[in-house]
């Protein structure tokens, strides 16, 4: 038992008293395979994911930017994360913020140049921190010159973007759009193109044409993209919106889905989406994707792996296929992000069986082999502050430590940062800014303002007089400079103990089982066990205090690990 672990749960855990047996309703054992020693560095990584236009402006454009991020890779250092993948930083209108890349190989300048990366990525290594870059593959701007030319029919181009057939129908300028199939950012997925007297599809903003991978060439120039950017020293990928890659080469009109009785044009999750997610050809895409990434560690003699993680909000039984095909064969993403701590508990009254489920089902899904991850936030949701409750931060902040697997965490929330305030007229999020009246519900602005770094004007993410999204008004009260003093328990010291924990963990070299408990109906127990270590989490979601026997709870624990059938290995 860790002594440190135990002075964070004692925040969780006030009180003695006695857990009956019978109050712990329901519990899984994973037995996880061998030793540490053998796994790769992205096994037991933190991936710290930086959303680049709010972490640090270093020129007062009021822009977040490369050199800003370099400036403060000694936080990252600090904070004991050991990788860190950044939102796109390429070329682009920036409709959506920098997921409309107009230049695959070159940094916008708002971030910086090429050499900013270079120089950012050299620093990172020194300090140990691997740097991933996100890939779009999905989709390109409007702007992209791949586009501008498959719009004027340039030899060569024309295949590049899923274009439909010219309707014969000429009764009506434009034709009817091709089928039913709605945008993910509202209304009909398919854009007229005057100039080509055709339709495109953009499965996202208009101005973010879907590729079309069922053309080689464009499948090889997104592999050499990949290429290109291994050859500047990354360390892997982010793959963006991988379950869109294809769609049915019929266009089909999509039913309604499971609950829904009407179309509604501005809610794509009211049509069944098989025709435009998770084809089969898509999971082939990314399989061919590691093959590559694979193939240049080995040619090139490269001594570490570089890691592959994919997107996809999709079912489960989908999620696992991005990690390899079902026969085992071939390999897919290194991960895929496992986002149920996200989708299945939205709200600070979630209860203990949706917690424990939550957990469970990636644990049960996941085949053998394969590294879980936790994710608990990101640039499209709400922040985990928000909405775990302010409370549970750092209680998630140590469920996610403890957990198997690779750790995720999103700017901010190893100090417990909440979304900011943003109104609609300030606010950028294309999906949410074309309709005021549903601006609070739908913009993802709230949860990508400003860094908190100190208390000064703009929160020391710039000291110049402009933010191109306003700072919170709570960075004065939840800020790293406040957090970060030695002996206090803020949600930064927690989290840089739990990455202490981590790391130490790591390099024990005896057999690991991981136990599920749920002790009563506030009260989650993990407990991760080695010959030479034991680590146990309390982590108490309700809003009084639980009076647990912890030695007790420790004992429990060991009878549920033999009394338990199920058990998954997890690599
Ligand atoms: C339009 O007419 C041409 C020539 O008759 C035919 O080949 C083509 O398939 C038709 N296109 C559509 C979309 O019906
Ligand atoms: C052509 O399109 C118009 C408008 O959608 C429709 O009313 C008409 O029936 C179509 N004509 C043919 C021959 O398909
Ligand atoms: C995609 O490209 C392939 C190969 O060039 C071509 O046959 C196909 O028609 C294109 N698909 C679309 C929807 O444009
Ligand atoms: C490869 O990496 C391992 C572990 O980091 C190290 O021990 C070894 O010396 C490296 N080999 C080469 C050829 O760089
Ligand atoms: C959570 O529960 C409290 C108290 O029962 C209630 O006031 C609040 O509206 C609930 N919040 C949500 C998001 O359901
Ligand atoms: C959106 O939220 C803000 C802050 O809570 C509030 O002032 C505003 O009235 C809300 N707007 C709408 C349209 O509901
Ligand atoms: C805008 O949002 C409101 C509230 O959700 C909705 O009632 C309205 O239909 C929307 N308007 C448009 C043009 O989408
Ligand atoms: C664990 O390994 C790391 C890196 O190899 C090292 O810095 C650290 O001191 C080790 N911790 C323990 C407890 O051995
Ligand atoms: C989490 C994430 O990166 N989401 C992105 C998915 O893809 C769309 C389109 O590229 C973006 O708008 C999201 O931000
Ligand atoms: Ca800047
Ligand atoms: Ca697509």
């Amino acid at each position: 038992m860790d002594v440190m672990w135990c002075h964070i749960v004692s925040l969780l855990v006030i009180g003695i008293l006695a857990v009956d047996s019978n109050n712990v309703q329901k519990s899984t054992t994973v037995s996880l395979k061998s030793s540490d020693d053998s796994l790769d560095w992205w096994q037991t990584a933190v991936f710290y994911q930086i959303y680049p236009r709010s972490f640090m402006d270093s020129d007062n454009d009021g822009v977040g930017d490369l050199k800003g991020i370099e400036s403060k890779l000694d936080h990252l250092k600090d904070a004991g994360v050991t990788a860190t993948w950044l939102s796109p930083i390429f070329k682009s209108p920036q409709v959506d913020q920098g997921y409309d890349i107009s230049d695959y190989r070159m940094v916008d300048p708002i971030f910086g140049s090429n050499d900013d990366l270079t120089s950012l990525i050299k620093k990172a290594h020194d300090l140990g921190i691997k740097v991933i870059l996100d890939f779009v593959p999905n989709h390109t701007s409007d702007k992209h010159e791949w586009f501008v030319k498959s719009n004027n029919m340039t030899p060569g181009y024309e295949d590049y973007y899923i274009w439909h057939p010219k309707s014969n129908n000429t009764s009506s300028n434009p034709p009817p759009v091709p089928n039913n199939w709605i945008s993910n950012f509202k209304g009909s997925a398919w854009e007229w193109s005057e100039k080509r007297q055709q339709y495109y599809y953009h499965n996202f903003a208009i101005q973010q044409p879907d590729l079309n991978y069922s053309n080689p060439k464009v499948v090889k120039e997104m592999k050499d993209t990949l290429t290109y950017w291994l050859d500047q020293g990354v360390d892997g990928f982010r793959i963006d919106a991988v379950p869109y890659l294809f769609e049915d080469p019929q266009f089909r009109d999509q039913p309604l889905a499971d609950g829904y009785t009407e179309y509604d044009i501005n809610n794509a999750d009211s049509l069944n989406q098989m025709y435009i997610k998770d084809l089969p050809k898509t999971f082939d895409m990314i399989y061919q994707f590691r093959e590559h990434v694979d193939e240049y560690v080995k040619k090139n003699n490269k001594n570490e792996t570089k890691v592959l993680m994919t997107e996809a909000y999709s079912p489960i039984e989908k999620q696992m296929l991005y990690y390899g095909s079902k026969d085992g064969s071939r390999k897919g993403a290194h991960f895929t992000f496992n986002f149920n701590l996200i989708s299945d508990i939205t709200n600070p009254n979630f209860t203990i069986d949706e917690l424990y489920d939550a957990i469970n089902k990636w644990l049960v899904y996941i085949p053998s082999g394969y590294t879980s991850n936790w994710v608990i936030g990101n640039h499209d949701n709400h922040r985990a502050a928000t909405r775990y409750g302010k409370d549970n931060v750092d209680g998630f902040n140590m469920l996610i430590a403890i957990l198997p697997g690779v750790m995720v965490t999103y700017n901010g929330e190893e100090i417990g940062m909440e979304d900011g305030e943003v109104t609609c007229e300030e606010g950028f999020d294309p999906q949410a800014t074309k309709n005021c009246s549903s601006f609070n519900q739908t913009s993802r602005d709230f949860e990508r303002t400003p860094y908190h770094w100190d208390d000064s004007v703009n929160a020391g993410f710039n000291t110049g007089h402009k933010t191109w999204l306003p700072v919170s008004e709570k960075s004065k009260e939840v800020n790293l400079k406040a957090q970060n003093i030695e002996g206090i328990y803020s949600h930064y010291n927690i989290y840089k103990e739990l990455m202490n924990l981590r790391n130490n963990f790591k390099n024990s070299s005896t057999i690991d089982s991981l136990a599920v408990i749920k002790v009563n109906e506030n009260v989650l127990q993990i407990v991760r066990s080695r010959d030479d270590a034991e680590y146990i989490l309390l982590f108490n979601i309700g809003d009084k205090d639980e009076t647990i026997d912890f030695l007790q709870a420790k004992m429990y624990h060991k009878v549920v690990v033999s009394s338990l059938k199920s058990s998954y290995e997890i690599g």
